[in-house]
This record gives C-alpha cells, structure tokens and sequence, in this order.
C-alpha cells in the first residue's frame, strides 16, 4: 500500500514537472533567429580582430560590421531607444548585426558635465546585456564632441573605461571607442591620450578591438587632404586590435570631396579604419539628406569591407534622425513610422545582408 501512495506521487510528480517543461519549451517564440535557427552574429562570427588593415571574425573571415548608433544615451531623444525590442527589430528587420551607445562626455549632462555617473553607467550596461543577450555586438562610445581635446577629461576616461573593461573582459562582443571625434588638437595629442587609455583597457581586456578617434572630427587627419594618422608609421605602438576612427557626413561637400582618398590612403598603408558614425545629412545633423552620396559612400565601404554606424536612432526633429519625429513608438517600427534617412539605410542595410548570405 504504501509503496503504490510513494509511486503514485512520484508519478504525478514527474507529470508536474513534464507539463512544465512542455509549457517552457514550446511558448510561442517571437525570436526569428531561434525559431528559424540561425545563429546570432556573435554565435556566428565570434570574437573578431584586426588583420592588416581588415577586421576579421574568429574564423580569420573579413567581417564587416553594419550598426547603428544611438543618439546621446543621456538625451531625452536617445535613452528611449536602449532597449532591448528596439535592437531585437534593428537586428531582426533591418539585418543589423552591432549598435553604438553613445555617452556624450559634455553635452546636456554629459558624464564629466554633471550628469549622474551612476545612471550613465547603468545605462551603458544595460544597452551592452540587451546587445549580448541578442548576439549582437557593442560600441561603448566616450562621445566627445565640445570638449575637443581628449586630454581635457583623460583622468575621468581611464576610470570610465577601467570600470568598463574589468567587467567586460571575459565578453566577445564589446569594443571600446575611447573618443569620439577629437577637434581642436594634433594626432599628437590624440595618441597622448589613446596610449593612457588603451594601456588602462588592456590591464584587463588583452583582446577587444579598440577604436580610437582620429583629428578634425574623425577624419584621419587635420581638413583636407592631411593624412597625419596614415602617415604615422607607428600609430600607436605595441598593442593589436586597434582601429581608427573615419566620420563622413553624406551631404557635406568637404566630405565627399576628400575623405573616399584620405579612406583609400589609410587602407594601402595597411591602417584598420572604421566607420563608427556616418550620417545621410550635412554634419550638423539637419538640412536635406544625400541618398546619392549615401549610396556612393555604401558601395565604397561595402567594397573594402569597412564596417559602419549610422547616426542616429531618435525621432528628434532634425534629418539624420532615423525615425520620423511623429513617431512615439521605440521598437517594432513600420516603414511608415521611419523617416527618409530610416527608410533609405533600413532597405540598404537589408540588401547588404542579403547580398552576404550565410558570410552576412
Ligand atoms: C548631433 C546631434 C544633435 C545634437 C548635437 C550636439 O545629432 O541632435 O544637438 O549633436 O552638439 C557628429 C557628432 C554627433 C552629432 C552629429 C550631427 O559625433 O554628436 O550629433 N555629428 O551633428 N559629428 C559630425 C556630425
């Protein structure tokens, strides 16, 4: 008797446990890679690296990263959009494989300009979980801008990315872009402080890509056709997986006038640039937009395998925004939800994956 009540139990036990288990694993899943099983880019791709002036997957593969950027992370029009829906429809519906979170160091509560330091971080981690739960990879961006000289906030920069790159470390997916757009300053300066901070970054992190800003705003040199950082033969010495940052705006005639060659320049001497910002309109950010110049710049970059970032995901009321500014919703959104810039790079970064196939 006694022995059937122990079975009994036992098999209402198991019963329990099985129908929880069904319950689990066949809940409607909403994930297209997991339900069509295709592997995440970083499942597929791995931890990547830099090769000549190329960067390459864990199979040694050229590998061409196609992001988004993420206006200011402490700006009313940015922080909506450090979700995890709206990377999961960039990556799903756009064929997005990385985003940028960009953390502006001045501007409007800027991290050395008295926004909280705690809520920028946290937002920062959570913008890198959402990313890594996706298998996505991760641009932590130190944004600076006004600030112009990197050497302003160098101190703050090396605690920042201590921070970042202690947590980080046993990650595949992070890259670290220690200044955005330097201005106002020689490349001297720029690998003054890009020898501090990567020096920090490596005390802990020995293999993440780390992108480091070049003169003029990222355009690898001083205006015009100066290639100080091309024509440094040892840009910053004794450390691997370094890149070099080259920002075009598409409607800005300097730009197209003389970045494709100053790009082309950098590539022969065997410098590994990327595109961590590019944007449709003029480099203010506002005005009409380029699709012909975007177009051009596309199969440029799409030819040497150059990886690049659009700025940037907000519906704030200027052209470069991606969204339409009439649009509250922060993920899942319709064609017509987009603005003329999200449309046209939302259809080009399609075609791109479809064009990759299974190398996408
Ligand atoms: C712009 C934003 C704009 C904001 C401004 C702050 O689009 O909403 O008011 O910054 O000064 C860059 C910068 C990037 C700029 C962008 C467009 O990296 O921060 O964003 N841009 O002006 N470099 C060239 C253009």
């Amino acid at each position: 008797m006694k022995g059937r009540k122990l079975r009994h139990r036992l098999t209402a036990l198991l019963l329990a446990f099985a129908m929880i288990f069904t319950a689990v694993a066949v809940q409607p899943n909403c994930d297209a890679f997991a339900a069509t099983k295709v592997k995440t880019p970083v499942a597929t791709h791995g931890r990547l690296s830099v090769k000549g002036a190329d960067l390459v997957d864990a199979k040694g593969k050229k590998f061409q990263l196609r992001g988004i950027s993420t206006h200011g992370i402490n700006w009313d029009v940015g922080y909506p959009y450090v979700n995890k829906a709206a990377f999961k429809t960039l990556r799903d519906d756009w064929g997005v494989n990385a985003v940028r979170l960009a953390m502006y160091t001045s501007e409007y509560n800027g991290y050395c300009a008295g926004g909280s330091k705690a809520a920028l971080r946290n937002q920062i981690y959570k913008g890198v979980k959402y990313a890594t739960d996706l298998g996505m990879y991760v641009i932590i961006d130190w944004h600076i801008l006004s600030d112009g000289n990197p050497m302003t906030q160098v101190a703050e920069a090396r605690r920042f990315f201590a921070t970042m790159a202690k947590k980080y470390k046993k990650q595949k997916n992070i890259i670290y872009e220690i200044c955005n757009e330097p201005n106002g300053c020689d490349w001297k300066i720029v690998k003054r402080y890009a020898s501090q901070v990567i020096k920090v970054i490596r005390k802990y992190d020995k293999k993440a890509i780390v992108v480091v800003g070049t003169p003029t705003w990222s355009q690898l040199g001083s205006d015009g056709t100066h290639n100080e950082v091309a024509d440094n033969p040892n840009p910053i010495k004794g450390y691997k997986n370094i890149m070099y940052s080259l920002h075009f705006y598409a409607n800005e005639w300097s730009h197209n006038q003389y970045l494709p060659a100053k790009l082309a320049y950098a590539r022969k001497k065997g410098i590994a640039v990327i595109v961590t910002e590019f944007g449709m309109s003029a480099a203010s950010g506002d005005g009409g937009i380029s699709k012909a110049y975007t177009g051009k710049w596309l199969t440029r970059l799409n030819k040497a395998n150059v990886s690049y970032f659009c700025w940037s995901l907000s519906n704030k009321n200027e052209s470069c925004s991606l969204l339409s500014s009439k649009t509250k919703k922060t993920s899942r959104w319709k064609t017509t939800e987009l603005s003329a810039a999200g449309r046209y790079i939302r259809a080009k970064y399609r075609a791109r994956k479809k064009a990759l196939g299974s190398r996408a």
